[in-house]
């Protein structure tokens, strides 16, 4: 008998090791998002604060000549803010500290043209102050809008104003936020605005971005960064509520800024395919016709915020819904209970995923039968964090859920498990139907944190998702089927 020989034994010993060790999770890929963008991306829906001198001037953009005293709220009850953000399940409120009148809803010892120089509560009202409270005592987060376009900041226009700013952002970032017991105000988002209507004649500020950024860095640093080109989160290129049905995360910044020297809109809406840089985008839009209060205005219809939640929130970016406090302060009671029949459609037509009502199977499945932490079942389960993903050579496996009794349904849910990258550049999902006829229904091309595709309603027994194309073994958490009776589309 042939002793084995050493250097064959290793060998053996490997294969038998490879054999029963358990295969590792794929590496990340590309840029990815950091624990505050991930938390950030779960609130999936936030509360915009527009108020200001406009809320009681009517205008959109006050020019900074706008007397202190017009500021003037008659019953301001930030509580009423966060209960109804709260109600509406959203997870923080971004409030406009200073639009581009200039006017700040603080005391900011930068400027006089505040609520300290107003005879509002005799110059001593803070509405950053309260908003803070309301929010810490409605577990909620706090951000904050501040305009770097100032038409009221005599020094703007000279190098000058980016020290004001400064001191501006400081003022602000050391004395406000939400505090979760901790005893730290924190600040969850940091709101810079590219807008400028200055006009060719108007006063020309270059803005010292790297010291505008580092001040937010040091004095918040969980809080992310939003503008055209983050670096925390970015605009999503429009204000009507639609992100690209192609949204990536990533985006190519370098050598853009904020404002004039942003990428394209449409850039902005789509993101870049493996782009260098992390930066979801924010999709802001208004329940009302302005971003301020007015009287006379209807707040938008429950089936345009359904569709805006859809082209949002289904498009793998974050719902950032403006809802503006009146003259008294308080949310106006039609755009409150807008908000609750929102929440109660989206509740209703979440309640219930049809998928989990079937089995999932994979063509492939990472380290195949020993993949058993990769399975596609892990796609139906509550758990953020298991996942099915494949082989890294496998870019294009097929996922089949099958039905007993078949399910009838319109809207199908993807998520993609981003802490991994976001990878998934193209799929399509076909059905077999109760007579057992096969039917196209649904193609795409990005998935990321949230995708929700609308369908015609159908009634299948089997659903086959099929990925055409990712940048890297496909990593998808969860798939679901729901049934929406509701949206009128
Ligand atoms: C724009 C501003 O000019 C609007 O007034 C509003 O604040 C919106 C959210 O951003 O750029």
């Amino acid at each position: 008998m042939k002793i084995i020989q050493s250097k064959d034994l290793i060998l053996i010993l490997l294969l038998v090791f490879a054999a029963c060790s358990k295969p590792v999770p794929p590496k990340p890929f590309g840029a990815c998002p950091t624990p505050q963008q991930m938390a950030w991306q779960r609130m999936e829906m936030n509360m915009f604060c527009h108020f200001g001198p406009n809320t009681f001037s009517g205008a959109e953009w006050g020019d900074g000549s706008e007397t202190e005293d017009l500021f003037n709220p008659s019953a301001l009850d930030c509580r009423q803010w966060a209960a109804t953000a709260r109600r509406a399940g959203m997870g923080g409120i971004i409030v406009t500290a200073k639009h581009h009148d200039g006017f700040c809803l603080w005391p900011n010892p930068q400027s006089t043209h505040t609520v300290a120089q107003s005879s509002w509560r005799d110059g001593k009202g803070d509405v950053l102050r309260e908003l803070s409270e309301a929010c810490s005592e409605a577990r909620l987060a706090m951000g904050v809008y501040v305009s770097p376009w100032d038409r009221n900041a005599p020094t703007y226009g000279s190098d000058a104003y980016n020290e004001t700013f400064r001191l501006t952002l400081e003022s602000v970032l050391s004395q406000y936020g939400s505090d979760d017991g901790s005893g730290k105000r924190r600040i969850f988002e940091q709101w810079f605005d590219g807008a400028n209507g200055e006009g060719p004649n108007g006063k020309r500020q270059t803005y010292d971005w790297p010291l505008f950024n580092a001040t937010v860095a040091r004095l918040q640093p969980e809080a992310l960064i939003f503008s055209d080109v983050g670096p925390g989160c970015r605009w999503v290129g429009n204000e009507s509520g639609e992100a690209g049905a192609t949204c990536y995360s990533t985006l190519d910044a370098d050598g853009f800024t904020p404002g004039a020297g942003a990428p394209p809109t449409e850039v902005l809406n789509c993101g870049n395919a493996g782009g260098k840089y992390w930066i979801p985008a924010e999709t802001d839009v208004s329940i009302r016709p302005g971003w301020f209060w007015h009287e006379d205005e209807e707040p938008k219809s429950l089936d345009e915020l359904l569709h805006i939640y859809y082209t949002s929130v289904g498009r793998n970016s974050l719902l950032l819904l403006n809802v503006p406090p009146d003259r008294r302060g308080r949310i106006d009671a039609t755009d409150s209970l807008r908000l609750m029949e929102l929440r109660a459609a989206l509740d209703s037509i979440f309640a219930t995923d049809l998928a989990r009502q079937g089995n999932v199977e994979a063509s492939h499945t990472r380290g195949g039968k020993r993949g058993k932490a990769f399975v596609a079942s892990n796609l139906l389960d509550d758990d953020y964090d298991t996942y099915w993903t494949t082989d890294d050579s496998i870019l294009t496996p097929v996922l089949t859920l099958t039905f007993e009794q078949p399910v009838t349904f319109n809207r199908i849910l993807l998520q993609e498990y981003i802490p991994l990258g976001q990878r998934i550049a193209g799929f399509c999902i076909a059905y077999v139907d109760a007579d057992g006829k096969r039917h196209r229904l649904a193609d795409g091309t990005t998935v990321g944190y949230k995708r929700i595709l609308l369908t015609p309603t159908v009634t299948a027994r089997q659903v086959m998702i099929s990925i055409d194309k990712s940048m890297a073994c496909p990593v998808l958490n969860r798939i679901g089927l729901f049934m929406d009776n509701i949206t009128n589309r």
